[in-house]
């Protein structure tokens, strides 16, 4: 209930302040990327991921902006950061969030939230954002609480869309042609006392500025949004480093599979 769509619309007039929601080009593509460790594993050690990237290069908007996205009525999505990652096959990976006081003007202490999707936001005919046309006209059918405070859903799937997409000569769009995100997990730093009773939070149980999680994934293509996880939070405008990291071990009974295929190929030929 902190900011309206009324006052997200104020802050879509100046767009200069703040971004709609992108995954910066390349800036917050996960991997695998240049700069991952990288590459197949000749033969399985848990110890030795797949590929890890590590993003030590962007902030967050406010304190709160994922704890205020728990709740009935979603949140601003100019106040979480989207990242994205691919995986070529299944996986177990493991994403870490942790506060860097050395970017950022906010001054309170950080406490990062994740959520996981599936799927992409539109990466071409501009930035979804909370007060486009289509995502308004969209959150309009979700019936009660309206308004929404944005678009964004830190508990379950979502669906925002830009300027791209235009009305027809009734005034209806084509919901087909929103983002569409659909919910995996979550993960907060901290206890219900920082990030609030919705049911389905994941906590760490210790506010320290560090959350981490680790999940089965199968192949595909992500969306992992970064924002603050206290729901009691007030800094709108403050802006808080993020350090994100991703690490994925191929799924082991493959890589098992393919070592025991390759042992009976060599018998074969020695015969
Ligand atoms: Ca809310
Ligand atoms: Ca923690």
């Amino acid at each position: 209930m902190r900011t309206s769509l009324f006052a997200i619309g104020a802050i879509a007039l100046a767009p200069s302040l703040q971004a709609h929601t992108s995954y910066g080009g390349t800036a917050r593509d996960l991997g695998p990327v240049t700069g991952s460790v990288s590459g197949s594993i000749s033969g399985f050690n848990p110890l030795s991921p797949y590929f890890k990237t590590i993003n030590t290069a962007q902030t967050v908007t406010s304190n709160f902006g994922w704890a205020n996205a728990t709740d009935a009525d979603f949140g601003d999505a100019h106040h979480i950061k989207a990242y994205r990652f691919t995986l070529a096959e299944a996986g177990w990976a493991t994403i870490s969030v942790a506060a860097n006081a050395s970017r950022g003007t906010g001054t309170v202490p950080f406490m990062p939230a994740f959520s996981l999707y599936t799927g992409l936001l539109h990466t071409s005919g501009g930035s979804d954002y909370d007060t486009s046309g289509i995502t308004l006209a969209y959150l309009a059918t979700l019936g009660n609480p309206q308004p929404r405070e944005g678009a964004f859903n830190a508990l379950g799937d979502w669906k925002m869309g830009n300027d791209a997409s235009l009305p027809d000569a009734f005034g209806n769009y084509n919901f087909s042609e929103l983002s569409s995100l659909t919910y995996v997990a979550n993960a907060a730093d901290g206890t219900s006392t920082n990030y609030g009773s919705a049911p389905g939070i994941h906590g760490d149980g210790l506010a320290n500025g560090f959350v981490t999680r680790s999940l089965w994934l199968t192949p595909g293509t992500y969306s992992l949004m970064v924002g603050g996880a206290d729901i009691g939070g007030s800094d709108v405008s403050g802006t808080y480093g993020i350090d994100v990291s991703l690490s994925v071990i191929p799924e082991p009974s493959s890589m098992a599979l393919t070592g025991f295929a390759g042992l009976l190929l060599l018998r074969r030929r020695r015969a």
